[in-house]
């Protein structure tokens, strides 16, 4: 399958985002958590930044991609929570770009969000709150686990059932290194901004996780 991949831009406040309405899929997470990578995998090239050290991506990224004859989409690159240097500043720009983008993304309509999280490290309190808000601000949500390699086979389906028990969701397990669940997230990617409003009765905390 052919994937036409480009980036389009990097902005410090969304209200820059260029106008034109292609369905997006925003990916969030904590910082290191292979967001970029992901991108880079899913487009099979090196067009996002990534670093082993967490704190890479500061503004908002957005690529272009296309898979075979299907419709554009966005892919949209946010920088990661959960990453202390830079102190209350950092935090502030990080909840300011957050806001923006999501404040945003309700009034755009097909926006939809992947919640990155470690295959290892099911249920961390970051996640979990992050998890809440994004459901809170997103209509379309989902959560994918993110370097499944470094788990043993033996590990990986209790892994990925414990994190489905702690989201209380579906969770798709890849890795950018193997390239194991790609071709599904292609799949989530296509229908995610698209897909039914879901129900929601409770309205969870309505700030962003701090970082
Ligand atoms: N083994 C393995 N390593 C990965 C995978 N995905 C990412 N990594 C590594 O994890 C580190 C962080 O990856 P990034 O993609 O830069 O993470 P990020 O979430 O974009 O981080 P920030 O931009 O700081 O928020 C890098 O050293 C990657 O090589 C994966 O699927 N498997
Ligand atoms: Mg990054």
């Amino acid at each position: 399958m052919k994937i036409a991949a480009e980036f389009v831009t990097s902005v410090v406040d969304a209200s820059a985002i260029p106008g034109r309405q292609i369905p997006e899929v925003a990916l969030i997470g904590r910082s290191n958590v292979g967001k970029s990578s992901l991108i880079n995998a899913l487009v099979r090239q090196r067009l996002a930044r990534t670093s082993a050290a967490p704190g890479k991506t500061r503004l908002i990224n957005l690529y272009r991609v296309t898979v075979g004859n299907g419709s554009p989409r966005l892919l949209v690159d946010l920088p990661g929570y959960g990453y202390a240097r830079g102190g209350t500043a950092a935090a502030a720009e990080f909840q300011a770009l957050t806001e923006s983008y999501f404040g945003r993304a309700s009034a755009h309509g097909q926006v939809g969000a992947l919640l990155l999280v470690d295959a290892r490290h099911p249920g961390l309190a970051s996640d979990r709150a992050a998890w809440q808000w994004l459901q809170a601000v997103v209509d379309h949500t989902a959560v994918v686990a993110t370097k499944i390699d470094k788990l043993p086979q033996g590990r990986r389906i209790r892994a990925v059932r414990e994190l489905e028990s702690v989201f209380e969701d579906a969770v798709l397990p890849v890795s950018s290194v193997t390239g194991e669940g790609l071709d599904e997230l292609w799949k989530l990617i296509d229908r995610l901004p698209n897909s039914p409003k879901p129900h929601r009765p409770s309205p969870p905390r309505a700030t962003p996780p701090k970082k």
